[in-house]
C-alpha cells in the first residue's frame, strides 16, 4: 500500500487521525493531494452539506455547538469546517460552558477543522470544498461549513453547502442592508440569533422586508425563526427547517444546482492546471528567455512579446 492509499483506507474507515493527515495535505496543497482527492471521490455525495454563514460575532459557533448536540442525539455524525474563523475554535466560546471540545473529538462521530486562509494556494473556496469531501467520504452524516460574513468571497465558499444558513443578530442591522436583494439569493434558511435581546423582533422585520422585494427561485421561500445558541432554543426547529429545505431540494432543484456547480468546478481546475501548466513549460522555453531579455532591452513590449507567444501555442 502506498501512503495514499492507506491514508484513504483509514479516511473510509472514520478514523480521526487519517481524516486530518488528509485535510493537512488538501489544506497546504501538498503534491499528493491530487492523487487523494481522486481516489476519495467515488466515496463522496452522502452527506449532508449545511452552511452557516453571518457577521462575525453573531452566534455561529455557538449555534452549531447546539447543532452537533442535537444531531448526536439523532445518533448522527458531524463533520464541521470552521473556514478563517476570527475567534479560535477551542474552548467554551464555541461549544458553550457545559461542553468541553474532548467530548466530540475523540471518536465520538465529531470532527471539527478550523481552517486559515494561510497557504490555501488553489484559493479558499477550493480547499473549503475539498475538505468536505474528505469529510463526507469519512462517513460523516452531516457536514457543516462556518464562514464569517457574507460578501462575494464568503458566497464562493459558502456554494459547496447545500442548505445555506444566514445567521443574524440584533444591532447587527448593517450587513442585512448592505445585502438587501442579494439576501434571498444566498441564504435558504434566516435566523435571528440572539433571540434573549430585545430588539430580536426588529431584526425579524428587517430581514423579511428585503425578502419580500427580492426575487424567489424555485417554490421555496427562506422561513426565518429565532434562536438562542447559548441555551438552545430554536435548535430542533432549525434541524426541522433544514431537513424541510433538504426535501424541497429533492423536487430536481439539487440536480441542476449540482450540474451548475459541476460545471464551475471542472473549470476552475482547468484554469489552474492549465496555468501551472503553461507557467512552469513556458520559462523552460529559450524563446520565453529572449523575448525576457528582449523587454529588458526595451527591443520588444510585454503586450506584443504575450502575442508572440500565444501564437506559438496551439491547444488541443
Ligand atoms: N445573549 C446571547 N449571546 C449569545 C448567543 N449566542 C451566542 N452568544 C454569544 O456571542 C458571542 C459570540 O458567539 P460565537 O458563537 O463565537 O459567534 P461567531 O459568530 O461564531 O463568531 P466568529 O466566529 O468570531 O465570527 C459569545 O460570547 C457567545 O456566548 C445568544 O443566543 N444570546
Ligand atoms: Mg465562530
Amino acid at each position: 500500500l502506498t501512503k495514499i492509499d492507506s491514508l484513504v483506507k483509514g479516511i473510509l474507515e472514520r478514523d480521526d487521525l487519517s481524516i486530518s493527515k488528509a485535510i493537512t495535505i488538501v489544506e497546504n496543497d501538498f503534491p499528493e493531494s491530487n492523487d487523494l482527492l481522486i481516489q476519495l471521490y467515488p466515496h463522496t455525495g452522502k452527506a449532508a452539506i449545511i452552511g452557516i454563514t453571518g457577521p462575525a460575532g453573531s452566534g455561529k459557533s455557538t449555534l452549531v455547538g447546539q447543532l452537533i448536540r442535537e444531531y448526536r442525539k439523532m445518533k448522527k455524525t458531524v463533520g464541521v469546517v470552521a473556514v478563517d474563523p476570527t475567534s479560535p475554535f477551542t474552548g467554551g466560546a464555541f461549544l458553550g460552558d457545559r461542553i468541553r471540545m474532548q467530548d466530540y473529538v475523540t471518536g465520538n462521530g465529531v470532527f471539527i477543522r478550523s481552517m486559515a486562509t494561510r497557504g490555501n494556494l488553489g484559493g479558499l473556496a477550493k480547499t473549503t470544498k475539498d475538505v468536505v469531501r474528505i469529510l463526507d467520504a469519512s462517513g460523516k452524516d452531516i457536514v457543516i461549513v462556518e464562514t464569517v460574513g457574507v460578501g462575494q468571497a464568503e458566497v464562493g465558499i459558502i456554494s459547496v453547502a447545500h442548505t445555506t444558513v444566514l445567521l443574524f443578530a440584533p444591532g447587527l442591522g448593517d450587513e442585512i442592508q448592505a445585502l438587501k436583494a442579494g439576501l434571498s439569493e444566498i441564504g435558504d434558511v434566516f435566523v435571528v440569533n440572539k433571540a434573549d435581546r430585545e430588539n430580536a423582533e426588529k431584526t425579524v422585520n428587517d430581514i423579511n422586508s428585503i425578502l419580500n422585494t427580492g426575487d424567489i427561485d424555485g417554490t421555496w421561500r427562506p422561513p426565518i425563526i429565532k434562536t438562542i445558541a447559548i441555551t438552545g432554543e430554536g435548535t430542533e426547529e432549525l434541524i426541522n427547517l433544514i431537513d424541510q429545505h433538504r426535501e424541497y431540494l429533492k423536487t430536481g432543484v439539487f440536480e441542476r444546482r449540482l450540474r451548475k456547480s459541476i460545471e464551475t468546478e471542472l473549470i476552475e481546475e482547468i484554469k489552474q492546471k492549465f496555468t501551472l501548466h503553461l507557467t512552469n513549460n513556458l520559462k523552460r522555453e529559450v524563446d520565453f528567455k529572449s523575448l525576457v531579455n528582449q523587454i529588458l532591452k526595451k527591443e520588444i513590449d510585454p503586450y506584443t512579446a504575450a502575442e508572440l507567444i500565444l501564437r506559438k501555442i496551439t491547444i488541443g
